[in-house]
């Protein structure tokens, strides 16, 4: 028996966790964590452990599906390939390249060659129109960064004294970051807040604040009058390298405590607490949760505010605070547009800032260009790595949309969703079956990092590389020239032009970490703001109409906007807190990770299920005005009265996204309100 272990990484979701993959006969029997991995140390989480059970899952793709007479049949990739180029050149032919979507998910975040390949077809095709989760995820705090300190600095907590989890649960999103909190909580020197309408588990150590979904602007809000006010924030920092303070004082001034505790249902007492030991306990670090501030009317400015925060207490490019780190030198590989995707003009910030491109158009607009040919027809898409019929907003009118295509293509391992609705299924192997390159950029703890990601083992059945998959269609539509490489080693070395780079992965089996932040960096240059200072008070957002400080806005649906709505639906329904078993829509196939989470469940107080004759553990019907859905309830009084949350990724009836609408969306980056949705709950 030929017995191997190789070092390798998990790519099921952004973390990038180091492996030891131990191999009986070529077949993956175990995964571990990776001890010498430089970022993530041997960490591993259930998913990571249960990718045996994923790779060789029983509902694994083998081979290409084409849609005959209403029925998938199993075809060759020569047979697949052919048509879908055929259908492609008809498309272009009758509409122009630009009636093409290529579409690409969260996968395409942590994996480099999934996402370089989509946005390279589509340029060699010649559209604009490649869409993704950025319109949905990450890019709000990363503009929202980069319109106040010119770059895009990310969290450093190593040395915080302070860590605010504001909207964010690590134990069920960031397992390490979990790990390290609670070293940390062992020194008495250091304080915890939570901000969060449910105790979390590591609230049990920290100040929690039990905040109203959506309001999280004000209590950051009445966070700057306090610490303005008292006198707590860095002068000298903000005298020397800020611009806007004096604005910033004066706006402060009407969101006091007493305002804010009406609005966020936390007492004012609280709220001058939690800014007291945030400014004082410093070095300070807000650690973001991604969605839930984000996604909602007002989100770029909710990041926005956590940004003034950390600036005024002079928390920026220090050390336990938010800090940059350098680029890993890695070729580009896409190629020049030749016009704006969809969206561009209604969200010139979204696409451009300070002349830096997006290279991505906003996908919540999809549904529209199709249905109501706005800004024109989208009539062909591919979409890979993502299931949006699930994943995003509005999932009834993604699902009727992508009905409607002339051709939809799906590159996918499993047969999701979406798939279901493609005229062309193309099976992807995964990341344990290919080889190629792991590049993190920060999302972990402030710093790049890169790794020669090692194929463990063969593709099962008949599926591909993404890379290949691309390549071939390429060809077949007389774009080779654009896809010369054969190999995944070609592959890799396209994206290692740089000697140095190359030479350095290739010594470190585990990957190299660029560890070398950039502290005080303000002191050494300008920074890139068109003011070369932390904009406090923003210009740019100004110029393009929108608030230059930060305002509150009641969630688009709130007792306060909408009480007629509010009438019929009187609770307030969040969604998508992340869970240890599962990526988004993916892993329900795995036996083990289901039998620890095996049917979606909807969270509720008990007093608040007892009102409207609910109990724990009995189904009930959660009503929005977009949807309704059956789903067992869960009481806790960990959450606050009045509010179910509901985890997303669960498709068919229980698919969350069937109660969220894209009728209220920010201005600034077409971000849903995905998270603050009123709803009633009735026994069902
Ligand atoms: N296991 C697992 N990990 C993942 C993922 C996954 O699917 N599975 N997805 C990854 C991806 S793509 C992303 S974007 C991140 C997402 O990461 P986050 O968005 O940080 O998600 P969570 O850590 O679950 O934290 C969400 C928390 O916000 C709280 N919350 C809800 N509404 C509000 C609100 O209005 N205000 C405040 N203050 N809190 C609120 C919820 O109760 C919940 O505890 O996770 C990543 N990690
Ligand atoms: N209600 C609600 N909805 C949400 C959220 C929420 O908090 N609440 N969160 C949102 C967020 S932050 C995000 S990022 C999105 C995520 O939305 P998606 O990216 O659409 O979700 P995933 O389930 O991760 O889809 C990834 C797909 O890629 C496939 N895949 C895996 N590996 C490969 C590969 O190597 N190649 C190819 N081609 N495919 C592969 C998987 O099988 C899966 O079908 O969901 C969003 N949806
Ligand atoms: S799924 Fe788990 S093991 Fe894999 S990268 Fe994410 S956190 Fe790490
Ligand atoms: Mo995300």
């Amino acid at each position: 028996m030929l017995i191997e272990t190789k070092i390798s990484d998990c790519m099921l979701c952004v973390w990038d966790c180091g492996i030891k993959a131990h191999i009986e006969n070529g077949r993956l029997m175990k995964v571990e964590g990776l001890p010498e991995h430089p970022v993530t140390k041997g960490y591993i989480c259930p998913r990571g452990e249960a990718l045996p059970s994923y790779v060789y899952s029983a509902d694994r793709l083998t081979t290409p599906l084409l849609r005959e007479k209403g029925r998938f049949q199993k075809v060759s990739w020569d047979t697949a390939l052919d048509y879908c180029a055929e259908k492609l050149n008809d498309v272009k032919k009758k509409y122009g390249a630009r009636s093409l979507a290529v579409f690409c998910g969260s996968v395409g975040v942590e994996n480099i060659e999934v996402a370089t390949f989509a946005r390279r077809f589509k340029g060699a095709y010649g559209t604009p129109n490649l869409l993704s989760v950025e319109n949905i995820c990450y890019r709000t705090r990363i503009l929202a960064r980069q319109l106040t300190f010119g770059r895009y600095p990310l969290d450093d907590p190593g040395d915080a004294r302070c860590i605010i989890l504001w909207g964010h649960n690590p134990d069920g999103s960031k397992g390490m970051l979990a790990e390290q909190i609670r070293e940390k909580l062992n020194d008495n020197n250091f304080e915890l807040i939570v901000i969060n309408p449910k105790r979390i588990p590591l609230s049990e150590k920290a100040h929690h604040l039990t905040i109203r979904p959506g309001t999280d602007a004000a209590l950051g809000l009445a966070m700057l009058n306090v610490i303005i006010n008292e006198g707590l924030y860095d002068k000298e920092f903000v005298d020397n390298y800020t611009v806007g303070f004096p604005e910033l004082v004066e706006h402060v001034q009407q969101y006091t405590p007493e305002w804010a505790q009406e609005i966020t249902w936390i007492n004012a007492a609280d709220i001058k607490g939690a800014a007291r030991i945030y400014a004082q306990a410093g070095p300070s670090c807000i650690i973001q949760g991604i969605n839930s501030l984000d996604q909602h009317r007002n989100g770029l400015q909710n990041s926005r505010l956590l940004s003034i925060l950390q600036a005024v207490t002079g928390n920026f490019a220090v050390p336990g605070g938010w800090v940059e780190g350098p680029r890993i030198p890695l070729a580009n590989l896409s190629l020049k547009d030749q016009e704006a995707p969809i969206g561009a003009e209604e969200y010139p910030i979204f696409s451009s800032l300070w002349g830096r491109k997006a290279p991505f158009g906003i996908a919540t607009l999809l549904p529209q260009a199709i249905l109501e040919g706005k800004p024109y027809p989208i009539r062909a898409s591919i979409i890979t790595a993502a299931n949006p019929v699930v994943s995003f907003p509005a999932a009834h009118q993604f699902k009727e949309a992508l009905s409607n295509l002339d051709f939809l293509a799906v590159i996918d391992p499993f047969l999701t969703e979406t798939a279901e609705l493609a005229d062309v299924v193309l099976p992807a192997c995964t990341f344990l079956e290919k080889g190629g390159l792991s590049y993190v950029y920060g999302v972990v703890f402030g710093e790049p990092y890169a790794m020669i990601h090692h194929k463990v083992i063969e593709p099962v059945g008949d599926s591909w590389p993404d890379w290949k998959i691309w390549s071939e269609l390429g060809r077949r539509m007389g774009m080779g020239e654009y896809f010369p490489w054969q190999t995944d080693e070609e592959v890799t070395n396209a994206f290692l032009q740089d000697g140095e780079l190359k030479d350095k992965l290739n010594a470190n089996p585990a990957g190299a970490y660029y560890g070398e932040k950039q502290y005080y960096i303000y002191k050494k240059k300008k920074l890139g703001t068109p003011s070369g200072k932390v904009e406090l008070y923003s210009q740019t957002l100004k110029d393009h109409g929108y608030d230059p400080i930060p305002v509150y806005l009641e969630p688009g649906q709130s007792p306060v906007n909408t009480p007629e709505l509010y009438e019929k639906f009187p609770l307030i329904l969040i969604s998508g807190e992340r869970a240890q078993e599962y990526t988004h829509t993916q892993q329900r196939q795995v036996l083990e990770l289901r039998n620890n989470n095996p049917e979606p469940l909807a969270e509720i107080h008990p007093v608040t299920a007892s009102k409207y004759g609910l109990a724990d553990g009995v189904m009930a019907q959660i009503e929005t005005k977009s949807g309704k859905m059956k789903m067992r309830m869960r009481t806790t009084d960990k959450l606050a009265p009045g509010v179910v949350s509901v985890p997303h990724g669960w498709g068919g009836n229980a698919n969350v996204n069937m109660l969220v609408d894209m009728d209220v969306f920010d201005p600034i980056t077409a971000y849903p309100d995905f998270k603050t949705v009123l709803c009633s709950v009735t026994p069902a």
